[in-house]
């Protein structure tokens, strides 16, 4: 019986190293190469499947390498009747505390203030702010919500959260619910996206969510491309009510060369870079969930279909 690796070809090498040390025994191919298809009995997949997987009746459960799985809850050349894991990486989860840590930092510090002054050759006097005086609200405190927000009380930012279930988290004031929504985001003045995409967060980024933000805040979106509504984005931008976007994900991927987003003035783009999956650490999950889809035990990080994430 044998794992089918059909996720990036580029990463194929580095994933089969990782797994091979844990598990020098496992039969490991290679899309497109699966052999017989009755001998495959678990695939690993990540942007989207590279083929029809549906024939493989022996599959008895499929891992993503990536930790949102909304792509391949919707991806009809998947069966939808086995056992799905997301990726939780330790490598994952520091990439995207960086990534949230360096924004929110050069928000503070007034990165783009600066920045603007230099290109003026002007001597800026800038007086310094408090991170204690700083609201930031970040949406989804899971895995990867949870470390950012963790690691930015730990530098004296003022931290709330939001999620499904409330959270008992040192220094976090967490929120829930559609109540609970509106007064994390109450005179914040940084909004940090990390959900899942799901029915209920699909274009959760919208002028609702920016109107009770302080005047100026700043959007930093690291989830979905589709969590934003675009046009409410450009109009906070305009008049004020936000004061700078940075974007990660999009609606579509990659984001098409013409996209207002890549000259806005407001808005850093960058290209889905946020955190990336590290085969070193990320594979012994695999190891473990493959031992565990063969004893028919539930999946570390199994996906909730009913949930959506
Ligand atoms: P988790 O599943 O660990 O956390 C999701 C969080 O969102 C949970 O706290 C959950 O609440 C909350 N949530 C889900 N639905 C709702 C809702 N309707 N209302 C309120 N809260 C909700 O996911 P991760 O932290 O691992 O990843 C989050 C997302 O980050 C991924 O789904 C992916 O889209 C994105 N991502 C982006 C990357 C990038 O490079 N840009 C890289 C990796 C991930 P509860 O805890 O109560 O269940
Ligand atoms: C993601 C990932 O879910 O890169 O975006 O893991």
């Amino acid at each position: 019986m044998a794992i089918l690796y059909a996720d990036d070809p580029a990463d194929a090498a580095a994933w089969a190293v990782a797994i091979r040390a844990l598990a020098p025994g496992v039969e490991l191919r290679f899309w497109p190469d699966s052999g017989p298809a009755d001998e495959v009995d678990f695939a690993i997949v990540g942007g989207k499947a590279p083929g029809d997987l549906r024939g493989f009746a022996n599959l008895r459960a499929i891992q993503s390498t990536w930790a949102g799985v909304n792509h391949l809850l919707a991806d009809s050349n998947l069966p939808f009747d086995r056992p799905l894991a997301r990726m939780v990486d330790q490598g994952l989860t520091v990439s995207m505390t960086e990534f949230i840590v360096l924004h929110v930092l050069d928000s503070a510090r007034q990165g783009p203030r600066l920045r603007a002054a230099q290109r003026a050759r002007q001597w800026l006097d800038l007086d310094p702010v408090a991170p204690g005086t700083i609201v930031v609200a970040v949406l989804g405190l899971g895995t990867l919500g949870a470390d950012a927000a963790t690691r930015l009380v730990a530098l004296g930012f003022s931290v709330r959260g939001w999620s499904r279930s409330r959270k008992e988290i040192a220094g976090i004031e967490s929120f829930a619910g559609s109540d609970g929504f509106k007064a994390c985001l109450s005179g914040a003045h940084i909004l940090v996206c990390l959900l899942p995409l799901t029915d209920d967060t699909r274009g959760i980024l919208g002028a609702a969510a920016f109107a009770p933000l302080a005047r100026g805040a700043v959007l930093i979106q690291a989830a979905r491309g589709a969590h934003l509504v675009e046009a409410d984005l450009l109009a906070a931008l305009q008049s004020g009510q936000l004061s700078r976007a940075v974007l990660d994900v999009f609606a579509p991927e990659p984001l098409p060369v013409d996209h207002v987003f890549w000259r806005h003035p407001q808005v850093t783009v960058t290209p889905h870079v946020a955190a990336i999956t590290r085969p070193g650490t990320g594979a012994a999950d695999i190891v473990e969930n493959y031992r565990r889809a063969l004893a028919g035990e539930t999946l570390i990080n199994q996906v909730d279909r009913a949930k959506g994430y």
